[in-house]
């Protein structure tokens, strides 16, 4: 490091700073005044030498036998595990949720660790009959290449290692661009993976904003990208990704559900509207956004969520007894105010909220009242767009047909929720709700890392991160034929008489 506040990229095993010497600050969004550094503002020759680096070292890093990588992850999630209080005060510091929540966000990052860890010793193929005799069939896994990983900054520990740890465990190498809103969090896990022991040049780090992350996308040796962020910014990738022949992850917005049946045990979905609204802020993709409850309890499960949300403590997040952060930034708090007004217009009530949160230590930073919006139908603005804050839109039916269909009526699909007690009503959820994720009695945040992740419609691309689905993205299947029958076999002819 060059020093306290001056923080490098990191290519081929080097720490160095951008060719062009320009840098950005990054601050801390619950007291302004807190610089937390300033990071290089990399270029495409930046990003030029971290894709010459990956390519390099590709070329012994996939003759490392799998398992071999994998123990190289267990030491990156012991290595997580050793810091995990330090990586969360400095996550909570620079992207604002409290602590409690960036120390789970540490915890997924080792989890995904040691879950790529175990798959260094089950990257399956598969082993088939041939047609003919004396021949065999089978796949074979083989890495890509070098991969582009393109990221938010509300997970910025997290969803990284989501893309960085199957692609490294499958043998391909990386250039990593976190968010420029997160770059000390990302720069952060790359020093455990530095201290881990992972090779030179597997993992590159090019700190930058959007044209940074246009230059790796444009490259021509890049051969894969995962990005997280937005619908837009994920819509024009996959384009310029297409004409290049790029394999291409997309992890898009969100607006999710949360039915409640008038059978539902009610404490039990206030506890999780209030986690899944308002937890992290509202800034998760999975955030519930939408709360679709059944008329008879629609009154009183209002009244308690409001209640509940009333006592929520707003924060920084390092101070104890802080439930939410600020917003990320001013651009974000614009954003969020704006919908106010956009509920107002289409007829909505602000039943809780509706402000910015000030006085009391918050004005220094991008605070935002927890918000409840009633009378709300599918047909506004609010019920169909993402706001990424902490703001809850109650929508009111009369039947669970009704539910799921308001359920399935937006662009979007990755997370949704049921509370019922009713077992059917739980089935027909997890056949009929448009979502890559449905959860019966729980909020619609809280992924576990060893299972699939992602969404439908406009929230992603068909692809999963998480389980082992995403070991299908990192890898290409090889069709191996071996005939040992010592003469030529040809296929659909010689194996049939007429
Ligand atoms: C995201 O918001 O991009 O399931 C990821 C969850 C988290 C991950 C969210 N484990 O809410």
């Amino acid at each position: 490091m060059a020093d306290d506040t001056t923080f490098q990229n990191y290519i081929g095993g080097q720490w160095v700073d951008a060719q062009s010497g320009e840098t950005f600050e990054s601050r801390n969004p619950a007291r302004t005044s807190d610089l937390v550094g300033h990071f290089p503002l990399s270029g495409g020759a930046d990003v030029e030498a971290a894709v010459a680096a990956a390519k390099a070292a590709f070329e012994t890093w996939r003759l490392v036998p799998a398992p071999k990588r994998g123990e190289i992850l267990k030491r990156v999630g012991d290595l997580l595990t050793e810091r995990k209080n330090e990586i969360a005060f400095e996550m909570t510091r620079e992207m604002g949720k409290p602590h409690f929540e960036t120390k789970g966000d540490v915890q997924e990052a080792i989890d995904t660790a040691y879950y790529a860890m175990t798959m260094g010793r089950q990257l399956f193929g598969h082993t088939v009959p041939s047609e003919m005799n004396n021949k065999f069939n089978m796949t074979v896994r083989r890495p890509i290449g070098v991969c582009g990983l393109i990221t938010a900054w509300n997970f910025p520990v997290a969803v990284p290692t989501w893309k960085m740890f199957p692609a490294i465990l499958s043998g391909n190498t990386v250039v990593f661009k976190p968010s420029e809103d997160a770059p000390h969090s990302g720069m952060l896990l790359v020093k455990v993976m530095e201290d881990a022991g992972v090779p030179p040049g597997v993992v590159n780090l090019v700190q930058g904003a959007g044209a940074t992350g246009q230059a790796i996308v444009e490259h021509d040796d890049v051969a894969a990208i995962s990005f997280t962020g937005s619908s837009e910014t994920g819509a024009a990738l996959a384009q310029q990704a297409a004409a290049d022949h790029k394999r291409v992850s997309l992890e898009m917005g969100g607006k999710n559900p949360a039915i409640v049946m008038e059978d539902a045990d009610l404490d039990l979905a206030m506890e999780g509207l209030i986690w899944g609204a308002y937890g992290t802020t509202g800034q998760r993709c999975t955030a519930t956004s939408r709360l679709i409850v059944h008329e008879d309890v629609h009154d009183e499960l209002v009244e308690r969520v409001i209640a509940k949300a009333k006592e929520l403590r707003l924060g920084y997040g390092n101070d104890a007894g802080v439930d939410v952060g600020p917003l990320i930034n001013q651009k974000a708090l614009d954003k969020v105010a704006g919908y106010m007004d956009v509920a107002r217009e289409d007829g909505a009530s602000i039943a809780l909220g509706g402000a910015a949160a000030t006085g009391d230590g918050l004005d220094d930073g991008f605070f935002f009242q927890p918000t409840l919006f009633t009378n709300v139908t599918r047909d506004m603005r609010v019920a169909r767009e993402e706001i990424f804050g902490p703001v809850l839109s109650v929508i009111k039916v009369s039947s669970f047909d009704e539910a799921i269909d308001v359920a399935n009526d937006v662009k979007y699909g990755l997370s949704s929720a049921v509370y019922t007690r009713d077992i059917a009503r739980a089935f027909q959820a997890l056949r009929d709700i448009d979502a890559g994720i449905t959860y019966i009695n729980g909020p619609t945040i809280g992924a576990e890392a060893h299972m699939s992740f992602g969404g439908v419609k406009a929230t992603g691309n068909g692809h999963r991160e998480g389980g082992w689905e995403v070991y299908d993205f990192y890898t290409e299947t090889k069709t191996c034929y071996i005939d040992f029958s010592g003469g030529l076999q040809r296929a659909q002819i010689d194996n049939y008489d007429d």
